[in-house]
């Protein structure tokens, strides 16, 4: 049987246990900028099997947040080299969450002010965060988007690419794209965001071309082996809807199998929640979508997540369910998670006064194991 703290292949990656970190937005990036606060946050969890960078803006126009990273700057590029220096040296392996947002922003965080893009001018029901002119952190309504034109969309392709190629250049294991939680590629994909009448929109077949056209460019640009995709096929992240997931995202992930990619990241059930929630009339069939997957011959490691523990975490990987889980508040309290899940110790408490913005406190002053 396989245990959660094997080592696994993913790409041309030898990890030494089969835990990763989830992508987690902390919001300690100012001017998108990544410094050495976050050096530190990072190399302190780098015995993970894989580090899974906080989402990281592909272009200003992608950002949505107040302080997260972004790739789109040369300062930012060199402060992810200190970080992904700091993390090899450490002995780990990091890979940078490729983000575009979409709708769910705010116009004082797009250039020039303008409206945030999305498949279709529906503005998304959800909050984003921005700092307010006395400088402290407030979460407002997200702005009505603009729907993007047709001839916009391969520059926004481009623009993943781009920022791909970047990444590797700044010394990144690897690629996830952001294709889940309610953000642009998630938009595209379900039909409560999307109804445009062109390629783009409509069947299944058009809704997911957006998604593929991104990992073609990106898995094209650095090798399918350093890229990865993350999906939420049900959640109700930002006002994310459609009424019938599994059709739809079976269909993506059959599609996936053609680019030999290094890892498949699903969030079962509503993000940070239940993990039953369920869109449509029917529960979602997660084993069944990696079958899906399977079946078209796609080989990529399949990491799960949501709401795992320990046993739940071991049993799934015991079974062969998945080949690998990503923790997310865990990893926000405990530095040395690995260790802890392995010990069975017991876990530090996540303050969640301290998720979003601020500096070390609730960063990286989460104790070790003595
Ligand atoms: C929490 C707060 C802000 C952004 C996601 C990038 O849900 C996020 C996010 C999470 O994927």
């Amino acid at each position: 049987m396989t245990n959660l703290f094997d080592p696994i292949q993913l790409g041309d990656m030898h990890l030494p246990n089969r835990i990763a970190m989830a992508p987690l937005t902390r919001n300690r990036s100012p001017g998108a900028i990544p410094n050495d606060l976050n050096v530190t946050y990072y190399v302190q969890r780098a015995t993970a099997g894989l580090l899974v960078s906080e989402g990281t803006a592909i272009t200003q126009q992608g950002q949505g947040y107040a302080q997260v990273p972004g790739l789109y700057k040369p300062e930012a590029l060199a402060g992810w080299r200190k970080v992904t220096d700091a993390v090899h040296e450490a002995g780990g392996r990091i890979a940078v969450q490729l983000w575009h947002v979409g709708r769910v922003s705010h116009t004082s965080l797009q250039p020039g002010g303008a409206a945030p893009v999305a498949p279709s001018a529906i503005r998304a029901k959800s909050k984003t965060y921005v700092i307010g002119e006395d400088g402290s952190g407030a979460f407002v309504d997200t702005s009505e988007p603009r729907a993007l034109e047709l001839s916009e969309i391969p520059g926004i392709i481009e623009d993943f690419r781009r920022a791909a190629r970047d990444a590797i250049d700044c010394g990144f294991d690897a690629v996830e794209i952001h294709g889940a939680n309610g953000y642009l590629v998630d938009q595209f994909l379900r039909s409560g965001t999307n109804h445009r009448t062109d390629a783009y929109g409509g069947p299944i077949e058009n809704r997911v071309r957006f998604a593929l056209e991104v990992v073609e460019a990106v898995s094209k640009e650095i090798g399918g082996k350093r890229t990865g995709i993350r999906i939420s096929p049900v959640t109700p992240a930002n006002d994310a809807s459609d009424p019938d997931p599994q059709p739809l995202f079976n269909h993506l992930v059959e599609q996936f199998a053609a680019f030999d990619l290094a890892f498949i990241h699903v969030i079962e059930g509503a993000t940070g929640g239940d993990r039953d929630f369920r869109q449509g009339d029917k529960p979602f069939d997660w084993a069944g979508l990696k079958a899906a997957y399977r079946g078209k011959g796609g080989n990529a490691v399949w990491m799960v997540n949501n709401a795992y523990d320990r046993d739940s975490a071991m049993a799934a990987v015991a079974s062969g369910y998945a080949d690998m889980v990503s923790f997310g508040r865990e990893y926000i309290a405990n530095p040395d998670l690995v260790r802890r899940l392995r010990e069975d110790a017991e876990l530090n408490t996540p303050n969640r006064a301290t998720f979003y913005g601020g500096g070390a406190e609730g960063y990286t002053d989460y104790p070790f194991l003595p």
